[in-house]
């Protein structure tokens, strides 16, 4: 049975993989929060913007699934390091390590700027939303470079929303079961070919804006569409809203400085105690 190591493991997305996966593999949940076990799986708590973490949590894995960082649109200094010094550090940690298979959720909102009109592909130029945004293109970037330097192979999926059910019209376009995330995550670690690709983490959602054929071509057949919960979901959106946010994908990552946060930022350091 293959280790895989799951960053941000505590988080929403953390906690559905764990669950969905728990049979398939050996996991090593790692978040800076505790953790509540859901099932066999072995618990180890790093900040993961710390190098010294990065290494020992990265030690001896047969994939990484680095879901650690902040998840929505926030303040600079909290992206920067957990999200930028946090994705350089995992990546570098692996390749120190030996560890050759990244699974890299990215995020809808790496392309976030594209109108809701237009259909759009793993091959589109990127466009962000958010300084968010920014930080998933930076990963996808540090993945594409340690692919062709270093040989390492990277599934970046850009992931629209996981959850059990579709939460409101724009998620109807961009939701994914926990199932469906699950399989893609496989995929990610078991395709034999993989070297850097990009898909979209959706659903077989009828209202898509993405062209998922990468996904498709890689094996992916998801089992879910947003489509039967559509009527109930329409029925309690709210007419009106910013325009900004109705008109691009991204929806209101588009206008806002900050969404609220579902994980905290890293804890103060300890006097004394040195980033290395
Ligand atoms: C994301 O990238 C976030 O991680 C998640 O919390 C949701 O906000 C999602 O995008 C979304 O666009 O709904």
């Amino acid at each position: 049975m293959k280790t895989i190591l799951i960053t941000g493991a505590a988080g929403d997305v953390g906690t559905h993989l764990r669950r969905e996966l728990a049979r398939k593999y050996r996991i090593r949940a790692s978040d800076l929060r505790p953790l509540k076990k859901i099932a066999q799986e072995t618990y180890v708590r790093a900040d993961v913007s710390r190098m010294a973490d990065a290494l020992r949590i990265t030690k001896g894995v047969d994939a990484v699934v680095h879901l650690g960082g902040y998840s929505v649109e926030g303040p600079w200094e909290g992206i920067l390091s957990a999200n930028i010094i946090g994705c350089y550090n995992v990546f570098e940690a692996a390749r120190r390590n030996g560890v050759k298979r990244i699974i890299f959720p990215t995020s809808n909102h790496a392309v976030g700027f594209y109108p809701r009109a237009q259909t759009i592909d793993h091959r589109v130029y990127i466009k962000p939303d958010s300084r968010y945004g920014v930080s998933k293109v930076f990963g996808e970037a540090l993945g594409s470079l340690y692919a062709d330097k270093y040989g390492m192979q990277f599934l970046m999926i850009r992931i629209g929303n996981v959850n059990p059910a579709p939460i409101d019209k724009r998620r109807l376009s961009i939701w994914i079961s926990p199932r469906d995330i699950a399989q893609l995550v496989t995929i990610g670690v078991e395709h034999p070919d993989i070297r850097f690709e990009i898909v979209y983490g959706i659903s077989a959602n009828e209202r898509a804006w993405y062209d998922n054929s990468n996904a498709f071509r890689l094996g992916y057949e998801p089992q879910d569409n947003s489509e039967t919960c559509a009527a109930e979901v329409l029925a309690k959106e709210k007419p009106g809203g910013d325009p900004i946010a109705e008109k691009y994908q991204g929806g209101v990552f588009c206008a806002a400085e900050e969404v609220p946060n579902p994980a905290p930022l890293p804890k103060k350091r300890a006097k004394g105690r040195k980033r290395r």
